[in-house]
């Protein structure tokens, strides 16, 4: 009998963004996206048995509580229904970056629970049924099995596959955080505000699928600069969709501003470098891996940013330990 998983999932940062939900079970996303998993922003998450009593679950030190802890029971209880495990359990999962910020937190979270609990149980689930399971925790967890560069198309069952594994993949992100704090209105509240009162919503939905066609084009031809300027526009169309939602999202704040800014300026001084943004107001910078150090240098410089985190692509869940 298995009595202890060690399971490790990285964060993913969307390219072409998961901004709204179809109707269904199970986090159906409306629009379909790609992403790329940071080697360096990682969820580490144990399970052990409970003898007795309630599921025990501590993040990042502290135990779950609430809304947070209702929900992953839930989830927990889904898995007991549908057989995968069995009885309470102890689980204890810790990111080594900020938490619920718009840095995919809950995609490496949920990524590294399925997997903990897949090799927790005797059934071994192929990639795709992973990538099935993460997303009924949340749907861009689906990215943080495969990894590297993923594409989640929409559907009535979908799951991430790889596009291309991270050691083909030869530029990456600098993460860079203004704000640690966990953001107000969560992703899951914000993505069916705008779904409901958005004016722009429809259009966001037209344009996403628009946007994966061409940036699946940009990776089979691995044209980086049609990546970086599609990544843009496309996270542009998503904060423009949520900004006019009513009341208004926004998750920025001027630091996001001025980053924007920044490296409109840094591009015109020959340095290629493109941003993306979740929802927060966080900005996460791409670039060649050759020049991450550089655009984490300028990044540091500007006023208001509190730390950076350059990362090259990372890979998919895994287990550490089954013992
Ligand atoms: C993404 N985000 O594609 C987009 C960009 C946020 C902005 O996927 O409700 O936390 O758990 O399925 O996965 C955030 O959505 O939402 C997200 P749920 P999730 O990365």
């Amino acid at each position: 009998m298995i009595r202890r998983v060690i399971s490790r999932a990285h964060s993913n940062i969307a390219l072409i963004k998961y901004w709204g939900k179809r109707s269904g079970e199970g986090n159906l996303p409306a629009t379909p996206s790609i992403s790329l998993g940071l080697r360096e922003l990682t969820t580490e998450t144990e399970i052990q048995k409970q003898t007795s009593g309630k599921d025990k679950i501590i993040i990042n030190n502290t135990a779950a509580s609430g809304e947070s802890y209702k929900n992953l029971v839930r989830y927990l209880d889904y898995c007991r229904e549908t057989g995968l495990i069995s009885g309470p359990l102890r689980i204890t999962s810790n990111n080594n970056f900020p938490t619920q910020a718009g840095l995919a937190s809950s995609a490496s979270g949920y990524a590294a629970l399925a997997t903990a609990l897949s090799g927790f149980s005797e059934k071994k689930l192929s990639l795709t049924k992973l990538s099935h399971l993460a997303r009924k925790g949340s749907g861009s967890a689906a990215r943080s099995i495969t990894g590297g560069l993923s594409a989640f198309p929409t559907g009535n069952n979908p799951a991430a596959r790889l596009l291309l594994a991270p050691e083909k993949i030869p530029w990456g992100m600098v993460v860079v955080v203004v704000d640690s704090q966990s953001k107000a209105i969560s992703s899951r509240e914000g993505m069916e505000h705008s779904r409901l009162t958005s004016p722009y919503y429809k259009n966001w939905i037209k344009q996403a699928d628009a946007d994966y066609k061409s940036m699946l084009k940009a990776i089979n031809t691995e044209d980086f600069t049609a990546i970086g300027e599609l990544s843009e526009a496309n996270a542009l169309a998503m904060h423009c969709c949520m900004i006019a939602s009513r009341p208004s999202l926004i998750y920025w704040n001027n630091t996001t501003v001025d980053i924007i800014n920044s490296v409109k300026g840094w591009r015109k001084d020959g340095l290629e470098v493109y941003f993306t943004i979740d929802a927060g107001p966080n900005v996460i910078l791409m670039g060649n891996k050759e020049d991450l150090a550089k655009i984490a240098q300028r990044a540091e410089r500007v006023k208001g940013v509190t730390t950076v985190i350059p990362s090259i692509p990372g890979g998919q869940a895994e287990i550490l330990l089954r013992e």
